[in-house]
């Protein structure tokens, strides 16, 4: 998309960001080779957690070592092979995973243009807990359910709500005009891309319209609502932390 000289939908705040495509810049990371990738969302704009879009060429990889980070996947668009320790899959659109702390896992044979965000944050244990179990799913195989009872505003829950995972990955599908009922003021951190429609989001006090590959990440306790406008649903990939004590 074309903007008019020196413009850019893009704005970092303090405490929630939108990152609109047309200012990607790719980096370079270990592990990574074949491939575009953005960091989109890390500890440099103040979030716990990093979120990544890589587009891999045909013949790229990525391949990351077993460490404290555990990282979440979701493809966009493409596909490839998935492997995690011992689990192998073939993910494609709408493929997504989970390797928890201390698993080495890599994406390999991707076919050319393949999109897969990344979600990645250092696993906070839980003594007595068992440690998370890897995942290679389909989001197709994930019934949306009614959120807080409204059925145009459906909820895909991509990894079990268990305490051993500090982590979720979900979709977020609204009808046009349906919205978030509430305006949500919560300690758990977001990370999320647009992957298809448009809406209006509310972050803070700013109202921003938002459009497939938008970035939003929102600090903890900003105040977020989403309304879905025009004919399409608009549907949403987002990271939460979830079940670990407050202090
Ligand atoms: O899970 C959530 O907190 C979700 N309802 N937030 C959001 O979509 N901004
Ligand atoms: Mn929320």
């Amino acid at each position: 998309m074309n903007f008019p000289f020196g413009q850019t939908r893009t704005r970092v705040a303090a405490r929630h960001a939108l990152i609109a495509a047309d200012g990607h810049v790719k980096s370079c990371m270990p592990g990574i080779t074949g491939a575009a990738t953005v960091i989109l969302i890390n500890e440099a704009m103040g979030a716990k957690f990093s979120q990544l879009l890589i587009t891999f060429e045909a013949g790229g990889a990525a391949e990351l070592p077993g460490n404290a980070v555990q990282t979440c996947g979701y493809f966009e668009s493409g596909g490839g092979t998935v492997r995690i320790g011992a689990e192998k899959a073939k993910c494609g659109a709408g493929g997504y995973f989970f390797a928890p702390a201390g698993e080495a896992w890599s994406i390999t044979s991707p076919k050319a243009g393949t999109r897969v965000t990344l979600f990645q944050k250092r696993f906070v244990p839980v003594a007595g807990s068992a440690m998370p179990r890897a995942i290679i799913g389909e989001a197709a195989a994930i019934k949306g359910q009614p959120f807080l009872g409204d059925p145009d505003a459906r909820l895909q829950v991509l990894l079990p709500d268990e305490p051993a995972f500090d982590l979720a990955m979900n979709i977020f599908t609204y009808q046009p005009g349906a919205t978030l009922p509430f305006v949500e003021t919560h300690v758990m951190e977001h990370g999320l891309l647009m992957l298809s429609g448009q809406g209006v989001y509310r972050l803070e006090d700013s109202w921003y319209p938002v459009t497939a590959g938008d970035v939003i990440w929102m600090a903890p306790y900003c105040p977020q609502w989403f309304v879905a406008m025009g004919k399409e649903p608009a549907s949403y990939l987002y990271y939460k932390d979830v079940n670990r004590a407050a202090l």
